[in-house]
């Protein structure tokens, strides 16, 4: 297709495997002569030194090659510079927003995510920036190591030539969770990466639906109602099947939270009536929060995308969770558990209610009255702003008192679409008030 795209990779791998094969030669070379010479002119050998004056031609020699050398060195490096900052033509863009301490990614459509996912084969080019202090995007399976500096935007690109999941790592120290500023390049299929991008951005799908995706559910079910190679999963809570066990029984089911997370986790107690035994196991694969937002998604839909758990996802897709967590633990601001309806941080001594949020959210600093770690949200869209505040709402005071299943039960994980979080999340504590 791009006559002359040079391989990022290779050009790097090359230039280090030059300087790197330079280097190890010269450094046998000189300890051979060094060990020769200190044979063979040792003063048992030579007891009256001599003196040498100049020698045009040693002379010659050590300017010559030397000056080679790093002429080389300089071309193959300059030359794989070149292929680090030319984006190939038709590259697609997207924009990288690091903060403290997570990742943002934009696609052309507008769209977000925490993970960064690019289709195979196509050159991607990156326009990176941070909204805080300094970060690196750091992704050594691509050999791009790229500062992001506030106010300021830099560039790279890569190509993912086979499909797979990349890590991305943070390369600049930037405060308490730097360690955890972490995410991936997931290189999926043309098709697979336009699906993807169709999607409903993922700050107000909801969470369990992006979990459906990210486990793989869907390349095997579909959400429309449409049989593939498992059943549809739309409309799956309540359904009767006929499932059939191994010793070819037939019993009827109907699908609640028990059974289907029996169907999901397992021990299976069969399969159901019309399909093959082809659903892998993930006993070991869904952590028991992720299966809860799973099951929420199934029992109540799309339905919720409006809903607090929503709120959760943007959280998490806006980067709060990692200053803010919902287990009642402080990171770097206070945590959310409990935060809705007691008073704030402001110097004011303020009530945290719905304005409140609205103007911190706005202007940190100004609202609280002193300077705050806290970065102003001004682009969140109304209808980001709207769940943020039910998430709020239903891990503040009152909403403590609510009954199992409400969604201020659910686990305080930070397990939501933009994946960047999640990694995040793992080492909080879950808050244990399910009754
Ligand atoms: C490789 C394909 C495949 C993948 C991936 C897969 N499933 Fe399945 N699933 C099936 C098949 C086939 C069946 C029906 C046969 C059976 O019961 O095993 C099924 C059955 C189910 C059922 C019972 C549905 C019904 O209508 O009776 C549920 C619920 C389910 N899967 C959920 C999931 C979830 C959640 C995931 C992701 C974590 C997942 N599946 C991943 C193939 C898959
Ligand atoms: C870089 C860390 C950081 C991020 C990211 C962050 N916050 Fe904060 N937030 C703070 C700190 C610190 C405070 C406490 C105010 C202070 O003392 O400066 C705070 C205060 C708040 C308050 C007021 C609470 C109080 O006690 O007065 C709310 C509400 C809030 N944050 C919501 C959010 C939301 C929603 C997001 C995401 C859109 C978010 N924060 C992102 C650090 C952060
Ligand atoms: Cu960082």
């Amino acid at each position: 297709m791009e006559p002359k795209l040079v391989n990022v990779v290779q050009a790097v791998d090359n230039t280090f495997l030059l300087i790197f094969g330079i280097s190890a030669l010269l450094m046998l070379g000189i300890t051979a002569a060094m060990i020769w010479f200190v044979i063979r002119y040792s003063r048992k050998r030579n007891p009256n030194p001599a003196t040498f004056h100049g020698n045009f031609w040693a002379e010659v020699i050590w300017i010559v090659v030397p000056t080679l050398l790093v002429m080389g060195m300089f071309y193959s490096g300059w030359h794989s510079y070149r292929a680090l900052r030319d984006a190939p033509e038709g590259a697609m863009e997207v924009k990288v927003t690091a903060r403290m301490w997570s990742w943002d990614f934009e696609y052309e459509n507008g769209k977000h995510s925490g993970t960064l996912v690019v289709p195979v084969g196509k050159p991607v080019k990156l326009a990176l920036t941070s909204t805080d202090v300094l970060h690196g995007f750091f992704a050594p399976a691509f050999r791009l190591k790229i500062d992001t500096v506030p106010g300021m935007t830099t560039y790279g690109w890569f190509r993912a030539d086979k499909p797979g999941e990349f890590v991305i790592f943070c390369s600049v120290y930037c405060g308490l969770q730097h360690a955890k500023m972490l995410t991936s390049i997931k290189a999926v299929s043309q098709e697979e990466y336009d699906r993807f991008l169709a999607e409903k951005g993922a700050g107000l799908g909801h969470p369990g639906k992006a979990l459906l995706d990210a486990k793989g559910c869907l390349s095997c079910h579909s959400l429309d109602g449409s049989a593939s190679i498992g059943p549809s999963l739309k409309d799956v809570w309540g359904r009767e099947v006929v499932l059939v066990s191994p010793d070819k029984k037939e019993k009827k089911l109907k699908y609640d939270a028990a059974s289907l997370k029996m169907m999901i986790m397992g021990p299976r107690t069969g399969v159901v009536k019309g399909f093959d035994p082809m659903m892998p196991a993930y006993a070991d694969q869904i952590t028991p929060d992720e299966l809860t937002l799973i099951l929420d998604f199934l029992e109540r839909g799309d339905s919720a995308a409006d809903g607090p758990e929503a709120g959760r996802a943007v959280a998490d897709a806006q980067g709060c969770l990692g200053c803010h967590s919902t287990d009642g633990s402080d990171i770097a601001g206070p945590s959310f558990k409990g935060m809705f309806g007691k008073k704030g941080s402001a110097t004011d001594g303020a009530k945290v209610d719905k304005a409140y949020v609205e103007s911190v959210l706005k202007d940190p600093s100004g609202r609280i009255g002193k300077p705050s770690a806290m970065p102003p949200y001004p682009g969140l869209s109304d209808a980001e702003r709207g769940v943020l505040l039910k998430f709020l709402e239903s891990l503040g005071e009152a909403a403590h008192a609510a009954p199992a299943g409400a969604p201020a039960d659910m686990p305080g994980h930070g397990v939501a679409a933009g994946g960047g979080n999640d990694k995040q999340g793992k080492d909080m504590k879950p808050h244990t008030e399910h009754k």
